[in-house]
């Protein structure tokens, strides 16, 4: 089994790994990720027992129990990029054996859930609602930095995108992945179900102008008129397509789901984001623990 080098693998001198500062014992096999550092505590004040606080830079992760639900949260911080390095690592702490720097003989799946929030991209689903990705479209560009593919239906899904938005000559071709079976068939009642796009910035990417004019100034709108078979696009933020496409590769369930704060189609912000969290928080916490 081939040995993963000093410079590919950063392990520091309390035996983590670099970025999440985290050893393999202190990760649980279910893991909730928020963006927001300071979202990681409203997770764990739900918990019975906190094990482990640890934190480097913006990622912070808390390990403890709900009953006998071992779970840990951790911050991402914003995009794309971001999830490459969360990603990497977490499946490492479970699939990379620290000692030998090689790959397991027996790879243990992850359920990787996000706590998020996110733009509403139709009038029906509004501000403080909650929406549960089907599948992540990503038009940033992390996924092409790695070997994938993508099956028949999902191919056409993305051509069906490309020629409807008209993306393809300016942008990175865009990327398609599902949310994990398992987990999604928990997260019905009360929750709306579609495709989230996924961006590489919240201002030009997600159509908002300041100062700045736009590449495609009908972009949004035509997210939000885009049908493929039974499937719409329901919403978009910035990291769900790459938990969604890195987290199948590595073999780990997924699933993304975002607590609405605007409604871009309404023009309308949440009067109280904060408290739309918390009760995505709550409500999904309780499945989560019963899962
Ligand atoms: C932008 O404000 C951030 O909010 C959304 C986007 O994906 C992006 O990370 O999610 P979080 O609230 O989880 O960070
Ligand atoms: N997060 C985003 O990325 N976009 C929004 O509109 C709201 C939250």
């Amino acid at each position: 089994m081939q040995r993963i080098a000093e410079s590919e693998l950063i392990i520091n001198s309390r035996g983590a790994v670099y970025h999440l500062n985290v050893r393999p014992d202190e990760l649980a096999s279910t893991v909730i990720t928020v963006g927001d550092p300071d979202r990681v505590k409203e997770v764990s004040k739900h918990f019975d027992k906190v094990e482990h606080t640890l934190q480097h830079r913006e990622f912070i992760t808390h390990t403890g129990y709900i009953g006998k639900k071992r779970i840990s949260v951790v911050s991402t911080g914003i995009g794309p990029d971001n999830i490459d390095i969360v990603l990497n690592e977490l499946d490492a702490l479970v699939n990379i054996d620290f000692d030998s720097r090689t790959i397991k003989p027996q790879l243990a799946p992850l359920h990787i859930i996000r706590l998020g929030t996110s733009g509403s991209l139709q009038a029906d689903i509004p501000v403080d609602a909650f929406v549960v990705s089907t599948h992540g479209l990503g038009i940033d560009n992390l996924l092409h930095f790695y070997r994938h593919d993508n099956n028949e239906e999902e191919k056409q899904l993305v051509h069906a995108f490309v020629t409807h938005t008209q993306v393809q000559d300016s942008l990175s071709y865009p990327y398609i992945s599902s949310a994990g079976s398992q987990l999604l068939k928990h997260f019905v009642q009360g929750y709306h179900h579609g495709i989230t796009i996924t961006c590489p910035g919240f201002y030009g990417p997600q159509g908002r102008v300041l100062r700045l004019g736009l590449s495609n100034p009908t972009f949004v709108d035509r997210l939000t008129q885009f049908q493929f078979g039974q499937h719409r696009i329901t919403n978009f933020e910035m990291e769900t397509s790459a938990i969604y496409g890195l987290g199948k590769m590595m073999g780990h369930q997924c699933l993304s789901i975002s607590a609405i704060v605007a409604n871009r189609v309404k023009k309308e912000f949440s009067k109280d984001g904060g408290l739309a969290v918390e009760n995505l928080i709550k409500k999904s916490l309780e499945i989560i623990a019963g899962m």
